[in-house]
């Protein structure tokens, strides 16, 4: 049995926001059918009390089992109560996108990732080392009968040179190692066995094996043609989705580890140059949570802005269809842009 954590005063998140002691002690004693307990789901929030969320699912039952902390914490996150259902819209035909630099003063490129996990299986806080290995294998082969632009290859991070690698995640292609957060909930188990990127030759179309999600495909280009990137996204999707079967729920969407991620699993976001706004955040942030966005730095999650260049998505991904978290980035950036103009 675990002991109530000791979060400090300081401490932000929302599992501190939401764990008490009652609820703690009620979930005791439960294990999903793969082992993973409520000790397992808060890990990363007691390991890092800097996190803004702190909790990882080890599999689709976490979220019912565990129901008493994940159910406040996706409300809170994503506004989307127990009662609510989700929606999935993937037609790009429904998205008003007019691209919102057509100059490309300001936005230096735009992506747009989902995050899926297989169908009956953990996903990666509880997964094994050979069901992960498994996943690499036949995700890959999946991928690589794709054809077309997005026939490409698959690299296993094993196989790869150190330069090769970082030169990847320098040019925003591929994930980092040793993220502590990810660490902490067991999702760096094993590493760098199982991992690995595919890509095609443009690295426009990308899928990341058995990182925090066991993949996540991704489609981006440079400027800011937001419904280009859209339209090979959701063609990717639902090539892949012939060869794998997704996990999804009715209530939940797409199932993730993380709890910001579920629903749609789509972040999209542009890297945009607002050096003017930048000096003036408390406009920059009205914005922003206006269009319901978040603001990061270039280097992604947990990075700072570099020259007045951030990475503006959207926040939210359940409840709302995914042209709708497209339509909310798409509108925002425009409002950013204009203002930038305007100053
Ligand atoms: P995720 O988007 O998968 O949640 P991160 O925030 O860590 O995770 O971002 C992953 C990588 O994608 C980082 O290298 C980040 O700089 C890059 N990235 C995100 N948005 C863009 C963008 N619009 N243009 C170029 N690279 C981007
Ligand atoms: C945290 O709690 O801060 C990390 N586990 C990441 C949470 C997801 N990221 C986000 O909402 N920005």
């Amino acid at each position: 049995m675990g002991t109530f954590p000791d979060f400090p005063k300081s401490c932000k998140s929302q599992l501190c926001a939401h764990l008490t002691p009652e609820i703690y002690q009620a979930l005791q004693g439960r294990s999903t059918v793969n082992g993973f307990t409520i000790d397992d789901a808060i890990r990363s929030g007691v390991e890092n009390i800097d996190s803004g969320i702190g909790v990882y699912a080890g599999d689709l039952e976490s979220y019912t089992l565990f129901a008493t902390l994940f159910d406040p914490i996706i409300e809170s996150y994503h506004g989307f109560r127990q009662s609510d259902t989700h929606q999935s819209n993937l037609n790009p035909d429904d998205l008003q996108a007019p691209n919102p630099d057509p100059e490309g003063e300001y936005i230096l490129s735009t992506r747009i990732r989902v995050g899926r996990n297989v169908a009956d299986l953990p996903l990666g806080p509880a997964i094994t080392k050979a069901q992960r290995n498994k996943v690499e294998s036949e995700v890959s082969a999946a991928l690589n009968s794709l054809t077309g632009s997005l026939s490409g290859s698959y690299y296993s991070l094993g196989d790869m040179s150190e330069e090769i690698r970082k030169q990847l995640i320098e040019d925003h292609f591929l994930f980092k190692a040793g993220d502590r957060f990810l660490e902490s909930a067991g999702l760096n188990r094993d590493w760098p066995e199982g991992r690995g990127i595919y890509h095609n030759d443009e690295k426009t179309f990308l899928v990341w094996i058995n990182e925090e999600d066991q993949l996540r495909i991704i489609s981006m280009q440079q400027g800011g043609d937001i419904l280009e990137v859209f339209t090979r996204l959701t063609t990717a999707i639902s090539e892949i989705e012939k060869r794998v079967p997704f996990s999804y729920s009715e209530h939940l969407g797409y199932i993730t580890s993380c709890p910001t991620n579920l629903g749609t699993a789509m972040r999209a976001s542009v890297h945009i140059k607002l050096p003017k706004l930048a000096a003036d955040m408390e406009a920059f942030k009205a914005i922003t949570d206006r269009h319901h966005l978040q603001i990061r730095g270039i280097h992604g999650e947990h990075s700072e802005s570099e020259g007045g260049i951030y990475d503006i998505s959207n926040k939210r991904r359940l409840g709302v269809t995914e042209v709708q978290c497209v339509q909310d980035m798409v509108d925002g950036v425009a409002e950013l842009i204009a203002t930038e103009k305007s100053l």
